[in-house]
């Protein structure tokens, strides 16, 4: 069987872990978000794609859900001692390693998506990670300060800020250049189902879905969303504050609107959500807290079995 989910960050990450223990037998695509891509201190960082990587390979800091496990600061204090900046920005002596190797590749001609197989091949995620698109596409936030009204990268305004000035605008820079990196389509194409986990649906699917083709590809195939939304609050992240800035309200309902029924034939909520609905669109309420890894399989398989369900359906139609 072949998957495709689409993944941003730490709930992605842990729901994908749920879903590679519900299908062990299936072939899962990963279409990572590259929109929190930052370049520092001369590296560059995929904060989403090592998030997923470490997750599934085993090497997370679980309770952050992001960065690596047994991490030491050293250098990120020395560059602190020579005044470099950032230093809002928490990178671990082990997860510069990764950079340092990313920027090697990149800067020899290898694309982001040969990049991330290279590192791969070290951790073994037991998925295929692709990079949404090869060309660089980065998430900048129009903000208001004392400083005036400018755009800051999605990282300052995320831990710096902590979102904590109103986004007046995201952007994702780049998306009318970008293109899908190769394999993104054909494994959409070739996909039995595809998954959206509960990511950020502004910053992590919804960079996603600008890259050309995608949005497209994915109407013609049977796809089934995870809420990220439960009982009006995001499970874990700032999802609201980034709902807000795009005027979309903090709910289950509002959020499978946004991604609109062209897109998603299923939709799987809270039960204190079970009233969402949507023409064209099979809405199921079941516990959706990823407390550990059994809880997110449980997750993953009913969104599979509903996947199943719906393509059953569709093939009679
Ligand atoms: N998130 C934070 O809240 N604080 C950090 O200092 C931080 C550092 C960091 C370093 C590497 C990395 O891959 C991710 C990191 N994140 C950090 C998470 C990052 O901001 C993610 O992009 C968001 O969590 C959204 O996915």
């Amino acid at each position: 069987m072949r998957i495709v989910s689409l993944a941003g960050g730490i709930g992605g990450a842990r729901f994908l872990r749920g879903l590679r223990a519900a299908a062990p037998d299936a072939e899962i695509t990963v279409i990572g978000n590259t929109g929190d891509d930052i370049t520092l201190y001369g590296l560059r960082v995929c904060p989403d794609l090592d998030t997923v990587m470490y997750t599934l390979g085993g090497g997370i800091n679980e309770e952050q859900g992001w960065g690596r496990d047994k991490e030491t600061h050293t250098v990120k204090e020395e560059l602190a001692a020579y005044g470099v900046e950032p230093q809002w920005f928490g990178l671990g002596d082990r997860d510069f390693a990764t950079h340092i190797v990313r920027t090697q590749m990149l800067d020899a001609g290898y694309p982001l998506s040969q990049v991330t197989e290279a590192l791969c091949a070290r951790w073994q995620p037991g998925v295929r990670l692709i990079p949404m698109s090869d060309d660089r596409t980065e998430t900048h936030v129009v903000i208001t300060d004392d400083r005036g009204r400018r755009a800051v990268h999605f990282q300052e305004w995320w831990v710096r800020l902590r979102a904590s000035i109103p986004a007046e605008q995201i952007i994702l820079v780049g998306a009318d250049e970008a293109r899908p990196a190769p394999g993104v389509l054909q494994a959409i194409a070739e996909a039995d189902a595809v998954i959206m986990p509960p990511s950020n649906p502004v910053v992590s699917i919804g960079t996603i879905l600008q890259i050309k083709g995608i949005r497209e590809a994915l109407e013609g195939k049977t796809v089934v969303g995870v809420s990220p939304i439960v009982g009006g609050a995001p499970v874990r992240g700032m999802a609201d504050a980034c709902l807000a800035a795009i005027g979309v309200e903090t709910t289950a309902q509002a959020v499978l609107e946004l991604y609109g029924s062209p897109l998603v034939n299923g939709w799987l909520v809270a039960e204190e959500d079970a009233g969402v609905s949507l023409d064209g669109v099979q809405v199921r309420g079941r516990p959706l807290i990823m407390h550990d890894v059994e809880a997110a399989a449980a997750i993953a398989r009913a969104a599979l079995g509903l996947a199943a369900e719906l393509a059953g359906t569709e093939d009679a139609r």
